[in-house]
């Protein structure tokens, strides 16, 4: 059976940390999409690790660890966090796999998100400028060169031929940056790539079913990050959510048991694009500053605000959440008033499903306020010592939602989670 996590909101809710959590209870972990633009912050012997490309089941001496098909793969920086994997005595040529349907990132797909992200100027997407939309452009454009390919004889070839082809697109944005030294770096990635266990991923995964081994699959972004049900176009290319655990591995909808939905207790989004929530103040500041809210991967700052239960409810509904974690709620020990939003306010009405292009629209977050709890909740370890105002909080939460949250994360240590 496979069961996943996956992030409810526009990423950074803490799956790295959940993943990590729980992989003690899974043989494998699988990435089934996105890329380098995730960033799995992990604390593994008290040093902070930030994965990009490897499943965060990586630090488990036993956990077998899979990059899915659906994934976009830049060897580059799996080379690199390969190396620092390494650096903590974990042999990668034992425990990770990758599926040979997954498709490559070249440095000509990071040249087009810059020149493609230079191009929209003001109404850009804030992409993480790692070649994310033109390698997902180049899988469904048919024209992407896999890891299988690399295998092959004609690689070079091959990989020349798609060059010339983004050289023309590059040429038609006035974009002539050099990108020799990526080459050079690309080529030695892809002689490292090649020493990894290459595998059939889906024949691979379902082998692990079938002999009763339990899969988590772990999720990149969020939901309202997914290209179909997230905040067109200020999204990224992939699909997020549940659905994409099916084409990202190959595994069939009814092995898919618990999905397991990540939030956090308030909301972030990093990058441009509607956050009806969002607080450009002195409370947004402080949520900022105490939930060190700035980007894994890219250093941004992350834009703060309340937790959005419009937004959470749908994305539950999209998603099959069946239980909810709630992480960085000791963020919130320092805030006397707290604000959940329980409906849009678009042009005097008031809606509570999530519309069509939200950018487009002037949405006013309605709220209900509660009392903070305004105490430190870093060290409860059981549920019967977490203040009322928190359980009044989380109470509201799992009625407005209809899914359960079952674990608060109070802290960034392994320890620091409470199960409900
Ligand atoms: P892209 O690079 O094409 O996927 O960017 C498209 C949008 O998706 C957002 N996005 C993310 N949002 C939150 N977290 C992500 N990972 C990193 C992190 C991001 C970082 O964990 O902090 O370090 O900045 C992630 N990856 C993509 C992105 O901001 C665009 O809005
Ligand atoms: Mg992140």
């Amino acid at each position: 059976m496979v069961d996943v996590i996956l992030g409810l909101q526009w990423g950074d809710e803490g799956k790295g940390k959940i993943v990590d959590y729980f992989a003690p209870n899974y043989d494998v972990i699988a990435r089934f999409q996105g890329g380098p633009n995730a960033g799995h912050t992990l604390y593994v012997e008290n040093k902070k690790i930030v994965l990009h490309q490897i499943p965060s089941g990586i630090f488990h001496q036993n956990t077998i660890n899979i990059i899915g098909n659906g994934v976009v793969l830049d060897p580059v920086t799996l080379k690199r966090e390969c190396d620092t994997v390494a650096s903590f005595g974990i042999d990668v040529r034992k425990n990770l796999f990758i599926a040979d349907r997954t498709n490559l990132i070249v440095p000509t797909h990071r040249a087009l998100d810059k020149a493609s992200e230079l191009s929209k100027g003001e109404s850009k997407i804030g992409s993480t400028l790692k070649g994310i939309g033109p390698a997902y452009m180049d899988k469904t454009g048919r024209n992407a060169l896999r890891v299988g390919d690399m295998l092959g004889k004609n690689f070079t070839t091959e990989y020349i031929k798609l060059r010339l082809k983004h050289q023309r697109i590059l040429d038609s944005y006035h974009f002539n940056e050099d990108i020799s030294a990526w080459e050079e770096e690309f080529f030695e990635a892809i002689e490292f790539l090649r020493t990894l266990p290459v595998v059939n991923g889906e024949y691979f995964i379902n082998n692990k079913i079938s002999e009763g081994k339990k899969i988590l699959a772990e999720g990149a972004q969020g939901t309202m990050l997914d290209v179909d049900f997230g905040t067109f176009p200020f999204v990224t290319s992939s699909n997020t959510i549940s659905a994409g655990v099916c084409t990202g591995l190959g595994v069939a909808p009814q092995k898919i048991r618990e999905v397991i939905g990540v939030t956090k207790a308030y909301c972030t989004r990093v990058g441009s694009g509607p956050f009806p929530t969002e607080l450009n103040d002195i409370v947004g500041e402080e949520l900022r500053k105490i939930g060190s809210e700035f980007g894994a991967t890219t250093g941004r700052p992350r834009r703060c605000g309340w937790i959005d239960l419009v937004a959470l409810k749908y994305t539950c509904m999209i998603n099959g959440v069946t239980q909810v974690v709630m992480t960085k709620a000791d963020v919130l020990d320092a805030f006397k008033e707290l604000n959940v939003c329980t409906a849009y306010n678009i042009n005097g009405e008031e809606k509570t499903e999530v519309p069509f292009q939200m950018d487009r629209l002037n949405i006013k977050p309605v709220y209900q306020s509660f009392t903070g709890w305004n105490t430190d909740t870093t060290t409860i370890s059981n549920a019967a010592d977490l203040p009322a105002a928190m359980t009044t909080y989380i109470d509201f939460i799992n009625s407005y939602i209809g899914a359960p949250v079952k674990y608060v994360s109070n802290g960034p240590g392994r320890e620091q989670i409470v199960t409900l």
